[in-house]
């Protein structure tokens, strides 16, 4: 504590926090159930499985002795972060769907413990994880400061303060692999302009892999993923007044060879028509008829090459966990 400045001045000087969600975002919910459940094959994407419950859900799924992404990317991270700290020189770390920031702090340690460390901007759409963390981290790492971006990494990105020296932005957990390969390039491309020459975007993606180990993932014996995908109807019973039954839907998670991405979906067992009151829509299902909720694309090395490149990024560093389970990723602006 600082002799000299009381801690609310001290708070005003190490936390900032912006939030950039007015009514845009229930909007953007509206918007995807019109186009996704209008469409002949129905979709919806996958961000709007994360409400409150969506959020808890996931954390449990991280957990699950099926999931190894969390723990693989958890392991290369506590193996490397001294390598990517020193190879970055990192002044700050820029997260984009920070969550809980469980990851951020073994990065977090190794810029401390290099002597670089400053700032870290966390970026995500649930205001009540970045102002938790940035209390948090601003505690457990003296001199931080954190500045809190709430917005949605899709749209939000201009409003990322520009950087204050060399800084590494951190996409984890797989996230990308969320989006088909022609908006994937387009993330990356905009990721990409948060990059100076000397910045490095660090990624996280799961690799190709037996796909009996890829669908056990997602489709775990305790359930957990089924409540997961299903919640997704529960948030659209809540935010739009519609009459999903959830117990309606059986749970599919399915790994397509050809496109290399799992596929999770919702399966009506019988034929029915729900309300989407909000919208005045009904939604026709024949018993059998399938709704995507996400797919989850799985990378190897020369896929991933190719998008960076796409994105006008280049590779400098590839890091695996032993079983060559999943990968992180580190890159810069290509250099012309
Ligand atoms: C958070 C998008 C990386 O695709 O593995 C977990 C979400 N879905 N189980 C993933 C998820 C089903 C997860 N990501």
């Amino acid at each position: 504590m600082e002799p000299t400045s009381s801690p609310r001045q001290l708070a005003r000087e190490t936390i900032r926090i912006e939030s950039h969600l007015d009514g845009t975002n229930e909007r953007s919910l509206a918007d995807d159930v019109l186009d996704g459940l209008t469409r002949p094959f129905k979709e919806l994407p996958p961000k709007h499985f994360y409400d409150a419950r969506g959020a808890d859900l996931f954390d449990q799924i991280c957990d699950l002795p099926e999931y190894y992404p969390t723990r693989a990317e958890r392991a290369i991270l506590e193996e490397r972060a001294a390598e990517i700290a020193e190879l970055t020189g990192a002044v700050e770390l820029v997260e984009l769907g920070s969550g809980t920031a469980a990851k951020t702090r073994v990065l977090l340690d190794a810029l401390q413990a290099a002597g670089t460390l400053e700032r870290y901007i966390p970026v995500d759409v649930t205001e009540s994880m970045v102002r938790d963390c940035a209390k948090t981290l601003t505690s457990e790492y003296p001199g931080l400061r954190v500045h809190g971006v709430i917005g949605d990494f899709e749209r939000h990105l201009d409003r990322i303060p520009p950087a204050a020296g060399p800084r590494i932005v951190a996409f984890l957990g797989g996230t990308i692999g969320n989006f088909p390969p022609g908006s994937r390039r387009r993330v990356l491309r905009q990721i990409a302009g948060l990059l100076g020459p000397g910045d490095h975007l660090l990624m996280g993606t799961d690799l190709v892999k037996d796909p009996r180990v890829l669908e056990a993932a997602y489709d775990d014996s305790q359930g957990v993923t089924a409540a997961f995908n299903r919640n997704v109807l529960h948030v659209l019973n809540r935010e739009l007044q519609a009459d999903f039954d959830p117990e309606d839907f059986d749970h599919v998670a399915l790994f397509d060879p050809h496109n290399e991405w799992i596929e999770m979906r919702l399966r009506a067992r019988r034929e029915h028509t729900t309300l989407v009151r909000d919208l005045d829509l009904p939604v026709h299902f024949d018993a059998g008829e399938e709704l995507r909720t996400e797919i989850s694309a799985k990378f190897t090395p020369e896929r991933l090459q190719s998008d960076l490149t796409a994105a006008g990024l280049e590779l400098v560093r590839w890091l695996t966990d032993p079983d060559e389970l999943f990968a992180l990723s580190l890159s810069r602006i290509h250099a012309h």
